[in-house]
C-alpha cells in the first residue's frame, strides 16, 4: 500500500507589528480550513507564525521583546489552533519564538513544532544556523538581530516518525546548509518541512537582490534531490512593515521537481500528494548511501570551522 501524504503549504502575508495573536492565529486556522477541505492531513506554516519578525528591529532590553515569545505550547492563544487541527484530524508545523526555563536557566529559541492530527506535539526543533548580527548596525535599512535575540538550537537535527513516514524539521537559514539536509537523511528522513522569513534585499551583499528567489529554491531542490526526500518550504511574504519579504512557498519533490508553488505574497494555500514511498527511486539509486557514499574521505566536514585570516 503506497504512503501518499497529503500536504498543504499555507503561505501567510505579512503579520503587521501591532496584530495580535489572535488575529494571526484566525489567519491560520482559515488557511487549515481551506487546506482540510482540500484533503491536506498536515499543514505547514512558516517560521515565527504568531508575530511580525520581530529581529528586524533593535531592542536593548529584553523585556522589550519578551512578547513577542511564547512561554507555553499552547498557551492561551494558540490554543484554538491546537483546537481547530484536533476537530478537522489535521496535523501542523508551526515556526514561533520560544523562551523557556530549562535547568533553572532562561534559554530563548527560534522553534518550530510537529503536531500530530490528535493536536498533540510530536516533534521539536530549534533553529540552529542563525544569521545576521549581534550589535545594532545603523548602516542597515534594517536589522537582522537573530544572534542577539536567539540562542543556538539544541536539540540537533532529529528525525520523529509520524503521519506514516519519517519526518524532519528545520528553520529558513537552515535551508541554505547541506548539512542540515544531509543529517535528517543519514536518519532517514522522507520529508522535510520548514518556514522562511527572507527579504528581498540583503544589505551586506545587495547585489544578489535579484537572486533571492533564485536562491530559495536552489537550496531547496538540491536538498530534496540529494537526499531523496520530500520537501515542504513555507514562506511569510509579501511587504512586511515596510520589509519585502520573498514568497514563492513550494511543494518539492525527491525528484528535486517543484510540484505545487504558491503564486501571491499573500495568505495562500497549495496542495500536494506527496508519496512517501517516492523517495526510494533516489534512495535506493543515485543517492543510494550504502553503495556509493565515502565518508571516509569527508572528515573535513566535521572538524572546527578553519580560523580564516583577516583582511
Ligand atoms: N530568517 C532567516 O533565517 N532569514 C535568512 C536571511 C537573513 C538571509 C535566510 O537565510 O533566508
Amino acid at each position: 500500500m503506497s504512503r501518499n501524504l497529503r500536504v498543504a503549504a499555507a503561505q501567510l502575508g505579512p503579520i503587521a507589528l501591532d496584530e495580535s495573536r489572535a488575529s494571526s492565529v484566525a489567519r491560520m486556522i482559515e488557511l487549515m480550513h481551506e487546506a482540510h477541505a482540500a484533503g491536506a492531513e498536515l499543514v505547514v506554516f512558516p517560521e515565527l507564525a504568531l508575530t511580525t519578525f520581530f529581529p528586524r528591529w533593535y531592542f536593548d532590553q529584553q523585556v522589550d521583546i519578551d512578547h513577542f515569545f511564547e512561554q507555553a505550547m499552547p498557551g492561551p492563544e494558540t490554543q484554538p489552533l491546537f483546537d481547530e487541527a484536533a476537530r478537522l484530524g489535521v496535523g501542523f508545523y508551526l515556526g514561533y519564538a520560544e523562551k523557556v526555563i530549562e535547568e533553572g536557566q532562561t534559554h530563548y529559541y527560534n522553534t518550530s513544532i510537529l503536531v500530530n492530527r490528535h493536536g498533540h506535539i510530536v516533534g521539536k526543533y530549534r533553529k540552529i544556523h542563525l544569521p545576521g548580527h549581534r550589535e545594532h548596525e545603523s548602516w542597515r535599512p534594517f536589522q537582522h538581530l537573530e544572534k542577539r535575540y536567539f540562542e543556538r538550537g539544541n536539540l540537533g537535527f532529529p528525525v520523529f516518525d509520524a503521519f506514516n513516514g519519517k519526518l524532519g524539521m528545520c528553520l529558513c537559514n537552515d535551508r541554505r546548509w547541506p548539512e542540515t539536509y544531509r543529517v535528517m537523511a543519514l536518519r532517514g528522513v522522507e520529508m522535510i518541512i520548514l518556514g522562511y522569513n527572507t527579504p528581498l534585499h540583503y544589505p551586506p551583499a545587495p547585489e544578489h537582490d535579484h537572486l533571492q528567489n533564485f536562491h530559495n529554491h536552489l537550496v531547496m531542490q538540491a536538498g530534496a534531490y540529494q537526499n531523496g526526500s520530500w520537501l515542504i518550504g513555507v514562506a511569510k511574504a509579501g511587504k512586511e512593515e515596510g520589509c519585502d519579504l520573498i514568497g514563492e512557498s513550494c511543494i518539492i519533490a525527491p525528484t528535486g521537481e517543484i510540484v505545487a508553488q504558491c503564486q501571491t505574497l499573500d495568505d495562500e494555500v497549495i496542495v500536494a500528494d506527496c508519496n512517501l514511498d517516492r523517495c526510494r527511486e533516489i534512495q535506493d539509486n543515485i543517492f543510494n548511501f550504502k553503495l556509493h557514499r565515502e565518508p571516509q574521505e569527508y572528515q573535513a566536514i566535521c572538524q572546527p570551522n578553519p580560523v580564516l585570516k583577516a583582511d
